[in-house]
């Protein structure tokens, strides 16, 4: 069984060392593949050197258009054409914790994809203003009432799929390039009839680096969620 860890990064030099020491500690064995979008701070010379000295940890470095949906689409077909069985994402900023990678793993014996959810009664959000933590939950009111997702943390970017489920999303004609590729993917697991299920997780807001989700990327996240709605695809 083959577990591959997709992380997109993007100007995360002070978080990938750190994450990377704790996937490879895990006690389970898996594999990383950091996706890094030429980041002018660096973090793909870190990635490459820790390469050197761990097999298990993967560099895809991009030089075309930057974007998370592109970099997550890249790495999705890097892992298939690899053999992954498993597929994790998550974040590249410590927000999400490897911790939960073993309960992700025990959870997908079950079914096709799982969520790791902040808003289940024994997840959170920490270091998160209200506000912010304002935004997560409307957004997820938001996404379940337009696209009919039926679990409660819609947006979380923290998750598990198996791979005939990357196999089946026709990975070449999606057509998010930025985060709402969580949303439009999440749709298809569900046109598919997927099996979907969330473990809790802690959500740690970041402590080092800048946040690239901003206002813009926020309001036509709205919009494109609306747009999915009324074409169904
Ligand atoms: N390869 C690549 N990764 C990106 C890009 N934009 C963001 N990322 C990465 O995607 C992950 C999530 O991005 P964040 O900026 O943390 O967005 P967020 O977690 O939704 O928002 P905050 O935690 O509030 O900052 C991080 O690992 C980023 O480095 C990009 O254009 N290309
Ligand atoms: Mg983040």
């Amino acid at each position: 069984m083959k577990v591959m860890v997709i992380i997109p990064t993007y100007n995360e030099r002070e978080n990938i060392t750190l994450l990377l020491d704790e996937i490879v500690n895990l006690p389970e064995e898996v594999e990383a593949l950091v996706v890094d979008d030429n980041s002018p701070d660096g973090t793909w010379k870190l990635v490459e050197d820790y390469t050197k000295k761990n097999h298990r940890v993967h560099l895809l470095k991009r030089t075309s258009e930057r974007g998370r949906g592109l970099a997550g689409i890249a790495g999705f077909k890097y892992a298939l054409e690899n053999k992954a069985d498993y597929v994790v994402e998550m974040d590249g900023d410590l927000s999400h914790d490897p911790k939960y990678i073993p309960e992700f793993l025990k959870k997908i014996k079950d079914c096709d994809v799982v969520i790791g959810s902040r808003l289940l009664p024994d997840g959170g959000e920490v270091g998160r203003g209200f506000s912010r933590r304002l935004i997560t939950r409307l957004a997820a009111i938001y996404v379940r009432l337009l696209l009919g997702f039926r679990v409660t943390d819609p947006t979380s970017g923290y998750r598990c799929y198996r791979k005939k489920v990357l196999e089946a999303i026709d990975m070449g004609s999606l057509k998010a390039r930025d985060p709402f590729l969580l949303s439009e993917m999440l749709f298809r697991c569900y046109k598919k009839n997927f099996r979907i299920e969330e473990i809790p997780i802690i959500f740690r807001d970041r402590k080092s680096g800048a946040s690239k989700i901003g206002w813009r990327i926020l309001v036509t996240y709205l919009f494109k969620v609306l747009r999915l709605r009324i074409r169904g695809k």
